[in-house]
């Protein structure tokens, strides 16, 4: 890191997310893009439903997320648990860092859908909502293949109210997204390979669809709770069962790949 991490943390504090360019040096990146097509390739396709997911189930070049990285390969397992990673979440949450989940993102050219807004606290459902994301980019991302988008300082706003969506992976988004105070303080980040955002649970962000004809969009989701959050196991119960039952009335007979789907794990 190039800034001090005063800079760093205070920047976090007063906006929701920090901006890390570079973070992984290309070294680092030709390990990561090696072990991530050999998962790919090798582990991927005898996954279960909930843990791989595609745009289009019958067609495996669609493939969009997979879940748990770490438990799959020893190589991101060394790059979740006592990593730069973690000291990064361990420093911005001023607490020790519990690792959750480490995914990877894909949104395929031309059908790679829009991330609804919405903020990853409401999946996660802690008390104090204390967590932050990670987002590394593999590739280089802009407006036109899906850039991630922030609200400045929404994460001192409190919880947004969220309902349904269609998005597989993100089942849940703000229900009257766009207001002034929305679209004023909205940002958006031009990425490279190797560069890292940050947002903390209840910073509001959303991120375009793949429009491009040919541009990949990769990136990896790294999930980490304050070791002081808790979460509310009884709201957690109530609400995979009320997905359960929306997702059955949406007239799907069987809503584990979708319900296991959420962003939580
Ligand atoms: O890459 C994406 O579209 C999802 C990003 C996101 O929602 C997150 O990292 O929390």
């Amino acid at each position: 890191m190039n800034r001090s991490t005063t800079e760093v943390k205070d920047d976090f504090s007063i906006n929701g997310f920090v901006y890390l360019p570079g973070f992984l040096s290309a070294e680092e990146l030709k390990a990561v893009n090696g072990h991530l097509d050999q998962l790919i390739r090798e582990i991927v396709p005898s996954m279960q439903p909930e843990e791989a997911f595609y745009e289009d189930p019958a067609d495996p070049s669609t493939l969009k997320q997979i879940q748990s990285l770490y438990s799959h390969s020893s190589h991101f397992h060394e790059m979740m648990f006592g990593s730069r990673f973690e000291a990064l979440a361990s420093l911005l949450l001023d607490d020790n860092a519990v690792g959750r989940n480490m995914q990877y993102f894909n949104k395929p050219p031309r059908i790679g859908n829009p991330t609804p807004p919405h903020q990853d606290g409401y999946y996660f459902m802690l008390e104090p909502n204390e967590a932050v994301t990670m987002w590394l980019g593999l590739d280089d991302v802009d407006e036109e293949n899906g850039c991630v988008r922030y609200v400045r300082g929404s994460h001192l706003d409190g919880m947004r109210t969220h309902g349904s969506t269609q998005v597989l992976g993100f089942s849940q988004g703000i229900s009257d997204y766009g207001t002034s105070g929305d679209l004023d303080r909205e940002v958006w980040f031009r990425t490279g390979p190797g560069d890292l955002l940050v947002h903390h649970s209840l910073t509001i962000h959303r991120a375009d669809g793949n429009r491009s004809l040919d541009r990949t969009r990769r990136a990896l989701g790294f999930i980490y709770y304050a070791e002081k959050a808790k979460e509310d196991a009884e709201r957690r119960r109530a609400y995979r069962e009320k997905l359960a039952k929306d997702i059955r009335r949406a007239g799907n007979d069987d809503p584990a790949p979708i319900n296991a789907a959420d962003k939580s794990i």
